[in-house]
């Protein structure tokens, strides 16, 4: 399998995040990339190539210029105001501190913007982060496009990950969907149906967002309950799509504890569904912070469970492209991640 990767990801080098109201060392750090990439080459999984340039229109065709727009220049603005560290939001437009019907202002304030774009103050924007994700994005393309042209499955090596931002906002260490980005490309090329499989610890509340009125990519997010994680808000079993997309969105919300047996199950549930619905290509969100070790994360999973999590997902049968997400444990993170890989291979 081939890994596309930019050396670009360690311009999104946030010094803090705001978690669990603490300021603290922030968890989403380049070395998740880098202990990534020389396991890649250690283990040999294949060749690894740096990505291409594809511009903003396969960006746009998920996410709202409004949010494009404001993190290409969110870091100018706030170092215009004379602050030299990461910009954070601190103040939100929950519904009793909005206009209801007269619908959303956006204040010219740099402190107003980010509470009207991003979902959490755990997400740091600094002066390379826009370099990063635009870099992170042409990782999940270039990967795709080595799917859409034959390829069994590639390794996109994204970093800042992206489950978490959907068309008009950003958080949760996200910036952009980066799988939900490369879903629309196989769309844009041919494929009929997509679906999209989020194996990270928490919901892909972003990726829901994004097709949730949409019948042509079917969204599963395996995760810890949003009673217990992150994001509290969504990811309920009960949300199932809208509209034409009724039906198309699968909440499989697991409790703290959850280890390999119960999450095969859980899994298994996924994978058949994705078989029933005739998807065309498969975007893996993989996310390796369901380890026992995480150290933001409960769920129980081990090294070797890794492994079977890949056999799991070549069982579906499909064109594969796997995107990196989240994961924590980094001393473990690049061997969970080539074990999932390599399970992957061994089956196909
Ligand atoms: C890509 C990715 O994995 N992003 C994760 C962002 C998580 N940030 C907040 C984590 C909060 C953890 N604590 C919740 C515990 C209890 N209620
Ligand atoms: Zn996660």
């Amino acid at each position: 399998m081939r890994t596309v990767f930019s050396e670009d990801h360690r311009l999104q080098d946030g010094k803090h995040e705001l978690l669990e109201g603490q300021f603290m060392k922030a968890h989403e750090s380049p070395s998740r990339a880098e202990i990534v990439i020389e396991r890649v080459r250690s283990t040999k999984l294949g060749e690894v190539l740096s990505p291409s340039d594809f511009g903003l229109d396969p960006i746009l065709k998920v996410h709202d210029k409004g949010l494009v727009d404001f993190l290409a220049v969110a870091w100018d603005e706030w170092a215009a105001t004379g602050r030299t560290f990461d910009a954070l939001p601190h103040v939100w437009p929950v519904p009793g501190l909005s206009r209801g019907a007269l619908g959303r202002r956006i204040s010219d304030c740099i402190d107003g913007k980010l509470g009207h774009y991003a979902i959490d103050a755990g997400t740091p924007i600094m002066s390379g982060t826009w370099a990063a994700v635009k870099a992170s994005a042409n990782v999940a393309l270039t990967a795709q496009k080595l799917v859409a042209t034959g390829e069994r499955s590639a390794f996109a090596l994204c970093r800042p990950p992206g489950h978490h931002a959907g068309s008009d906002f950003y958080g949760g260490y996200c910036f952009l969907n980066n799988a939900g980005i490369a879903a629309q490309a196989f769309r844009d090329q041919g494929a009929k149906r997509v679906a999209i499989l989020d194996v990270d610890y928490h919901h892909g509340n972003g990726t829901q967002q994004m097709f949730y009125e949409r019948d042509d990519v079917l969204t599963i997010s395996l995760h810890a309950d949003p009673r217990q994680e992150f994001p509290y808000f969504l990811g309920y079993a009960d949300e199932m799509g809208v509209g034409a997309g009724e039906g198309y969105h699968m909440n499989l919300p697991l409790p703290w504890g959850t280890d390999w047996r119960a999450y095969a199950e859980a899994l298994e549930i996924a994978l058949k569904r994705i078989r029933q619905y005739g998807a065309e290509a498969l975007v893996v969100s993989l996310g390796l912070d369901t380890f026992e070790h995480d150290p933001i994360s409960r769920f129980k999973l081990v090294h070797d469970d890794y492994q079977r999590l890949g056999d799991r997902i070549a069982w579906a049968d499909l064109p594969t492209l796997f995107v990196m997400e989240g994961g924590y444990a980094v001393e473990a993170l690049g061997v969970n991640t080539v074990n999932v890989l390599m399970g992957f291979e061994q089956r196909t």
